[in-house]
């Protein structure tokens, strides 16, 4: 049965011969015996107990018990989605991978978003990172794009991965705090690590709390290796860019709605895909030349170093397009195992000693959390092209070979399954010349720290320094220990004095007597101000009670609806509101229901009738989201509802009597998202 209204691609063909729809259906056991009764367990006599012999109860209940499998050790908390790539740009000249070469081939997609830091069930829009992997079902086998949302890492090197994550995970005597790195081991790890400067500058920047998943960029992080038909290797790294641009919350927004709304960015992304409005990311590369390989002033194996855009162009080669919701989340979203190495032939690694030890980790991690090694079986994780190979055996195995033969070389089989050479697509590794010593050491190329930090800090307008020094001094706030709120400040005196200086007083530590990188660089890709920004999808609050100008609001609302902005009413009550001239429209809210941070604008009209709580609920309303920076637009009596209220004439602050022209304006800055010429801190 197809309930969905759009062709289906080769993976989500594969995945019906999977879904099973009990509406409507007999009730049976997993035996497939039907049950007459489901509800009172088998009992000798009606007060007695309970029967061993009752199996309909003990498999319900033995089903229930084990329900359960561990959560993602880093990473637990994620949302995903289907959707489709296409190439525009042949990339063949790069490398041999099949997707990257054929224009008019749609590849099937499967999109995990994460956080890192907290549990399955923590908020939404806490401090943190997010995951960006994307699994590729190409024709030649999966291909994993296992990325995040931030270009550069913590660490330098794999076999400190599990300190930084017992560092920032919450503290082992008491477990607190959940979901938050703000809190003292977290900062004894960057303080006495301190490759982590360039990583913390971005996790304390507005990237750290984006608005919406569709509003992000992805970042595969290390330097990887396109090989070309003539096995040509070219390093090269991976982008996502949003067709949205990439948008942030405010630091008092993100926290509110941890508690609001802790769903928040699963909420938007399962939304905006049942409205039809389908995120969009074009995937753009950087590339470089073997011979070029050290020409960038810093080691491209290095992973807390980005490639700045103005010295190494992002070439966009094709976009992902997020069609689909699953059916069910378990089976698709918690199931879906990623690992870095699924590559296909035309994508090789380099040896960043962090990409070395995830290519180990995440199979490994994968044996335990889904229960043994036939994980590739489950629906999600299967390719959409067939695999064969003498692997056999092992927990929940599905596949059922056939025939005497599983082993390599034979004779019986005709020495079948029988590798192909790299000229028919089998993947054949690049042959990278490696000599040295066996050496547990850091290689001194690794040993800046801090100049790429500072471009960061110099590319950020004002109010993106401001979030950053806001966002340390919350952070080193709730630290306890004075030695380590010291070595921070200390720390990053040497990305900027004027950064660690401003902290520094606010947390009670001493500011640093000099300092600095030395670095004067900056990168205008690296600011969210020089993003594309745009009206497209951004939530409306609409605020109205009986009486209101029926034509007018009929006219802003079908506007915004056809610009592709998301309005929702909030009312007295919830359900129908008159206007004038018989107009009725539908409140989705109450200010109970309804919170300022759920919206990224608010028009306010009100309307004849008076209504004093509602009147004091729209004010807390509107003046939250007046503090958040946000557009407000005012018609009808909401108009003198902002001279009684202070609001009219501020910045971003929308109202008019002739309607077109007031509909035009608020659309305008609506666009423009945020308004931080209000400063009011
Ligand atoms: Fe991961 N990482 N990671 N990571 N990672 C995991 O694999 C690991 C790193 C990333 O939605 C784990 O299946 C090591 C960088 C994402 O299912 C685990 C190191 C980047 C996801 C693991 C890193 C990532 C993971 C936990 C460095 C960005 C979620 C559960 C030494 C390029 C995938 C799992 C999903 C998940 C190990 C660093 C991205 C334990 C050892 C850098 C998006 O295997």
């Amino acid at each position: 049965m197809d309930e969905h209204n759009h062709e289906k691609n080769s993976k989500d063909e594969q995945l019906e011969s999977f879904r099973v729809d009990d509406q409507g259906k007999a009730l049976t056991t997993n035996q497939g015996l039907k049950m007459s009764e489901d509800e009172f367990s088998l009992k000798a006599g009606v007060r007695g107990p309970t029967l061993m012999e009752d199996f309909h109860f003990r498999e319900k209940l033995t089903h229930f018990d084990h329900e359960r499998i561990p959560e993602r050790v880093v990473h637990a908390r994620g949302f995903a989605a289907h959707g489709e790539f296409q190439l525009y740009k042949n990339i063949g000249n790069y490398t041999s991978a099949k997707f990257l070469q054929d224009t008019s081939k749609k590849t099937p997609v499967f999109v995990r978003f994460s956080t890192v830091n907290g549990a399955r069930g923590s908020a939404d829009t806490v401090r943190d990172a997010r995951g960006f992997a994307t699994k590729f079902y190409t024709e030649e086998g999966n291909y994993d794009l296992v990325a995040n949302n931030i270009p550069v890492f913590f660490i330098q090197d794999a076999i400190k991965f599990p300190d930084v994550v017992h560092a920032f995970k919450p503290e082992p005597d008491n477990d607190i705090p959940q979901a938050s790195t703000a809190h003292d081991t977290f900062w004894d790890f960057v303080a006495n690590n301190q490759e982590s400067a360039h990583m913390i500058m971005w996790i304390m920047s507005d990237r750290a709390i984006p608005r919406s998943f569709r509003m992000m960029e992805g970042f595969g992080v290390h330097t990887f290796r396109l090989v070309n038909d003539e096995g040509k290797a070219h390093f090269v790294k991976f982008h996502w860019k949003p067709a949205l641009g990439t948008h942030s919350l405010v630091w008092d927004e993100a926290h509110k709605l941890a508690g609001i709304d802790p769903d928040y960015h699963r909420n938007d992304l399962w939304n905006a895909i049942e409205q039809g409005f389908y995120p969009e990311y074009e995937l753009g590369v950087q590339i470089l030349s073997e011979e070029d390989e050290f020409s960038l002033g810093f080691d491209i194996l290095d992973p807390t170093k980005l490639w700045p855009e103005e010295d190494i162009p992002v070439t966009l080669i094709g976009k992902m397009t997020l069609n689909r919701n699953v059916d069910n989340f378990f089976a698709e979203t918690e199931q879906v195992a990623f690992h870095v190495g699924n590559v296909v032939p035309g994508i090789d690694f380099t040896n960043d000693p962090l990409l070395q030890g995830r290519l180990f980790s995440y199979t490994d991690t994968q044996l335990i959390r889904l229960g043994g090694p036939n994980f590739h079986e489950i629906p999600i994780n299967r390719p959409v092209v067939p695999f064969h190979n003498n692997q056999r055996e092992g927990y929940h195995r599905q596949t059922i070979n056939l025939g005497k033969v599983s082993y390599h070389r034979n004779s019986l089989a005709g020495n079948t399954p029988s590798p192909v050479p790299p000229e028919q697509g089998g993947y054949a590794t690049y042959q990278e010349k490696v000599e040295g010593r066996k050496v547990r050491a850091r290689s001194e190329s690794f040993g800046d720290h801090f100049s790429q930090a500072t471009l960061f800090w110099n590319s950020m307008t004002n109010h993106e320094k401001a979030h950053i020094i806001e966002a340390f001094s919350f952070e080193l706030g709730k630290v306890n220990s004075q030695s380590v709120k010291q070595q921070v400040v200390d720390m990053f005196a040497n990305v900027s004095v004027e950064l660690a200086t401003a902290f520094a007083v606010n947390i009670g530590a001493k500011p640093p007597e000099g300092g600095g990188s030395g670095v004067t660089k900056s990168s205008p890709a690296l600011s969210q101000d020089n993003t594309p920004k745009t009206a497209e999808t951004r939530k409306v609050a609409v605020i109205l009670t009986e009486g209101f100008n029926g034509p007018e609001v009929n006219y802003v609302l079908e506007k915004l609806s056809a610009e592709g902005l998301m309005p929702e009413i909030i009312s007295e009550t919830i359900g129908t509101v008159r206007g004038t001239n018989g107009v009725k429209l539908k409140a989705r809210h109450t200010f109970l229901t309804a919170k300022s941070v759920l919206f990224d604008a608010v028009y306010m009209i009100r309307g004849s009738r008076k209504n004093k709580k509602f009147n004091k609920d729209a004010a807390y309303f509107i003046d939250e989201a007046f503090s958040h920076y946000k557009p407000i637009g005012a018609t009808g009596e909401g108009i003198d509802w902002l001279t009684v209220n202070h609001l009219d004439g501020k910045p971003g602050v929308i109202s008019g009597t002739d309607i077109e022209e007031f509909t035009e304006e608020f659309l305008e800055a609506i666009a423009a998202h945020r308004f931080w010429e209000r400063v009011t801190v």
